[in-house]
């Protein structure tokens, strides 16, 4: 899409006005000007469906990356590659006639689903997004489609199937992850500069969603699929083709989860249409990065994907420079969950179907962390108190219950709680030992500090819960000075 089209279509369209649309869903804004489109956002505001309510409150996620990328595990001919190892076949010291062999030796026979499943249950994901195809094109389930598939290794069984039976008995729901981009594939381009490009690019939209119906097809109790890959130049002036694909899968999956990072609009803009309004049923933007402030997620529901190490998704053999902690992580989780979003932590098993001692260790640890605290996790979002240094309010929205999830003590022991106006705090107490009661004590109006003693505070956040309550206008009969 090129900025003076876009530019154009603005002006032209400036004067279309679809001030009903602006007008009846955003009643609080101005009304303003809006860019006429056929394939922009479909919905304002969030979803409030059940099936989104519950990839709502999901709060924690896997991600699982895996592929025949787990063989090479970031080195080629004794050379390390620097990037992501799933992104080794596009490294000029690869030849790409090697990686496209690779399936020749994927032979994961230490591949156990139920443990995988179990596993992600200890650490208390309530949802797992696996790529069933990567850039590289190799798919983990058998295709009618490509012989690039898990079909054609030795192992030759599907590994798709077995990964949602197994997820689902643990009460997991499964997301597929698939690239729209995909290197083996004959019609692909990134670019469409000549005819013979449009028309290779044809068979390749065919390919597509030939692939994208048949995951849906067999395997029918997918929640959603996370698409990637979208960023080209040929798949931005693809706006009818995705819309309409789009709603294929709507149709096929009543209630399907499908995030930002799928279609195009009319001008080729992604995530946010022309007029900025968000496609799909959340933001798919947050890659390895968080929002700081509730302002920054647009009133949007969203998702957060994390690797471990800096830029690791897949299998790699060695893990340079910083990994991530499980108190980062958790920090990270309940960030997320405070910010109205879910948190995704990604794990690269390798070529063998195992997870690396550094993934498991993390899944004990978040594990049990989340086995401790987790009523401040699930089911939690976003409460409107101002934000304080010790780390992160969440709230309950059905119970409407309130936690302090502290990560940073002050070392006076002082956690600083600042009400909006009208609101008393009458109590806190510890999430694990409601017994503990800590006297709030009143320094200003609407301000509080909580006194925790610092010595009880060391290793692992923790969790206080906060009953409070609404006082009248006059700030008289409701209103009882807490008793120190
Ligand atoms: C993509 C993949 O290339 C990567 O291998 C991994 O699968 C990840 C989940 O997704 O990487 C991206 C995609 C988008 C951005 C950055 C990396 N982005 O929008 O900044």
């Amino acid at each position: 899409m090129s900025l003076r089209r876009f530019v154009l279509g603005t002006l032209l369209l400036l004067s279309v006005i679809s001030a009903e649309k602006v007008q009846a869903q955003i009643p609080h804004s101005q009304p303003r000007s809006s860019v006429a489109l056929d394939h922009g956002s479909h919905r304002l505001g969030r979803r409030t469906d059940q099936m989104m309510e519950r990839w709502r409150n999901y709060g924690l996620g896997q991600f699982i990356h895996w592929g025949v990328y787990s063989i090479t595990a970031g080195r080629w001919d004794g050379k390390d590659y620097p990037g992501a190892s799933s992104w080794i076949r596009s490294w000029s010291e690869m030849p790409k006639e090697a990686y496209d062999q690779l399936y020749q030796q994927f032979n994961p026979d230490r591949f156990d689903p139920k443990s995988w499943a179990k596993q992600a249950k200890t650490m208390g994901a309530k949802y797992m997004i696996i790529t069933t195809k990567h850039h590289d094109g190799f798919c983990l389930w058998p295709s009618k489609y490509t012989k690039y598939d898990i079909a054609s290794t030795p192992y030759k069984q599907d590994l798709i199937g077995p990964m949602v039976e197994a997820y689902e008995a643990e009460g997991i729901d499964v997301y597929l992850y698939f690239s729209v981009m995909d290197w083996n594939h004959p019609g692909f381009r990134t670019e469409l500069k000549t005819s013979k490009d449009r028309e290779a690019y044809e068979e390749f939209k065919t390919f597509t969603r030939n692939q994208i119906l048949e995951l849906l097809e067999r395997y029918p109790n997918t929640k959603g699929i996370w698409f990637d890959g979208t960023w080209d130049a040929a798949w931005k002036e693809q706006a009818v083709f995705a819309d309409k694909l789009e709603t294929e899968m709507r149709e096929m999956i009543p209630g399907i989860i499908i995030g930002s990072r799928f279609r195009p609009d009319d001008y080729g803009n992604r995530h946010f249409d022309s007029n900025g309004d968000l496609m799909g049923d959340y933001e798919q933007g947050w890659e390895r990065k968080l929002p700081k402030t509730i302002e920054e997620v647009k009133g949007n529901d969203w998702d957060c994907v994390m690797t471990v190490p800096e830029n690791q998704w897949g299998y790699h053999y060695d893990w340079k420079g910083h990994v991530k902690s499980s108190f980062e992580l958790i920090e990270m989780l309940v960030r997320s969950v405070s910010l109205d979003g879910n948190f995704v932590l990604n794990f690269g098993p390798d070529r063998y179907g195992e997870f690396r001692q550094e993934e498991r260790k993390l899944f004990a640890e978040i594990g049990d962390w989340m086995e401790a605290n987790q009523e401040a996790v699930y089911d939690c979002g976003y409460l409107n108190w101002e934000k304080q240094d010790w780390g992160y309010y969440t709230q309950d929205r059905n119970t409407g219950k309130i936690y302090m999830v502290v990560f940073n003590m002050p070392i006076n022991g002082a956690l600083r709680v600042k009400t909006p106006e009208k609101v008393q705090l009458d109590k806190v107490y510890g999430l694990k030992d409601p017994s503990k009661v800590y006297v709030p004590e009143e320094i200003h109006k609407d301000e509080y500090f909580v006194h925790y003693p610092v010595e009880k505070s060391s290793g692992s956040p923790f969790v206080l819960v906060i009953e409070s309550s609404l006082v009248d206008k006059e700030g008289g009969k409701a209103y009882q000075k807490p008793k120190t």
